[in-house]
């Protein structure tokens, strides 16, 4: 019977990187080949190669067994590279055009190889420079919505779609969310990570039983409601754009989980820019006008999820309750309430704990950046506590632009 060796993990460098592509044939001059670790994240080494000659190129991915933001200390599976390139192909059966092309996966040594992306820009360094990007809201609220329906069990058999759950099984990288965005935040642990002036900002939070409460019960959400495969992290930094292409990365957080949590942290993070830009743009009418580009990118996002995901409920919807009257509006009802929890959870985070945004911590005016990110405290709180109470997407902006 023929068997297949495990191969030995080892982490790469600059030459076995070459070599692994060279058994891949990649190239054809691997002596001229150029390589750069160009690994900004939190978890992975990831390489660009290139063919001066040819110009070609490819990233290979390659997790690492800790978290390299913490180091050796905080120990990390390396399941998390199959699961990203099991999602990205998934993602790839109903939006190719927004995810990069996978080339090659080994599970062995935790390794993507995938499309080189570096025509684009990260989403999160565009919006700190103030760029538009004139196609983004379709893109993102298309994916989010293909990629909703077409997991769930409104679309799937149900043993398709527990067969899925069981593949995006991703405890080690869910327990990394449970914590980071809904516990730590909330108590006084290690972990966070903020400047002594926001300590009274911080108190307050960590005092307001109330707050608690509503975390804990979003966190059960997150724990245990296996709707739909998520991202898992779809911030700004797990974007990649130009103009008219938007590419969606970093998908190792993927597990079957709430419907409004990506949308919500896609919506987080461009709040907090809107924010942060009371910072970056000095001109104060050219600031008017990104922060209302800002406001209509989460508007026209929305809408262009909720025009998808209703079209493929009527056209494409199998399971028997997508027939019932009004049953969809009460879905999407129940995704926006979460949608705005979500987002809550992720800005708290992001401003106080273990991983923060560069659009809040690259504030050059230190009194500034404390002012803007009580602000960012005060919404995500808001957002958390009275989530039931903002009862649609313009006033879901209107308390972005007015806290
Ligand atoms: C230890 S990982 C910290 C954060 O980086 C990732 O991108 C996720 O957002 C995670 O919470
Ligand atoms: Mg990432």
């Amino acid at each position: 019977m023929a068997t297949t060796t495990k191969q030995a993990y080892t982490p790469l460098n600059e030459q076995t990187v070459i070599e692994l592509s060279q058994k891949l044939d990649l190239f054809s001059d691997y002596r001229s080949i150029e390589v750069n670790e160009i690994g900004d994240g939190n978890l992975n080494l990831v390489f660009r190669l290139v063919e001066p000659s040819t110009q070609k190129s490819v990233i290979i991915k390659q997790a690492l067994p800790y978290a390299k933001v913490v180091g050796e200390s905080w120990p990390l599976t390396l399941d998390r590279a199959r699961i990203e390139s099991d999602s990205l192909k998934k993602f790839s059966e109903f939006a190719s055009e927004h995810v990069p092309q996978v080339i090659y996966t080994n599970n062995d040594l935790a390794v993507t190889v995938m499309e080189d992306l570096s025509s684009h820009v990260i989403l999160r360094k565009g919006l700190i420079d103030g760029v538009t990007y004139p196609n983004l809201a379709q893109h993102i609220g298309t994916f989010i919505a293909k990629n909703l329906f077409y997991t769930s069990d409104f679309y799937l058999h149900p043993f398709e779609k527990k067969r899925l759950v069981q593949q995006f099984t991703n405890p080690e990288l869910c327990k990394i969310t449970e914590d980071l965005v809904f516990t730590d935040p909330f108590y006084d642990i290690e972990t966070n990570d903020y400047p002594a002036e926001l300590q009274d900002a911080v108190s307050e939070l960590w005092n307001d039983s109330a707050l608690r409460n509503k975390a804990a019960r979003l966190k059960l959400k997150f724990l245990t409601h296996a709707e739909a495969l998520l991202h898992g992290d779809l911030h700004s930094g797990s974007i990649f754009v130009t103009e008219e292409s938007t590419k969606i990365i970093d998908s190792e957080f993927a597990y079957y989980g709430p419907q409004g949590f990506d949308i919500a942290h896609f919506f987080a993070n461009i709040a907090m820019n809107h924010i942060a830009q009371r910072a970056h743009i000095k001109d104060g009418e050219k600031r008017a006008e990104y922060q209302l580009y800002l406001s209509g990118l989460i508007r026209d996002t929305w809408i262009t999820f909720t025009d998808t995901y209703k079209e493929l409920w009527r056209d494409e919807g199998v399971e028997l309750a997508t027939k019932l009257p009004g049953f969809e509006d009460e879905v999407l009802e129940s995704i926006f309430t979460d949608m705005v929890g979500f987002a809550g959870c992720e800005v708290i985070r992001r401003t106080i704990g273990l991983a923060h945004v560069a659009d809040l911590d690259s504030i050059a005016d230190f009194d500034e950046q404390i002012i803007l990110k009580k602000k960012a405290l005060k919404l995500g709180r808001d957002w958390i506590k009275n989530k039931q109470r903002i009862k649609n997407i313009e006033e879901f902006i209107t308390s972005i632009r007015s806290v």
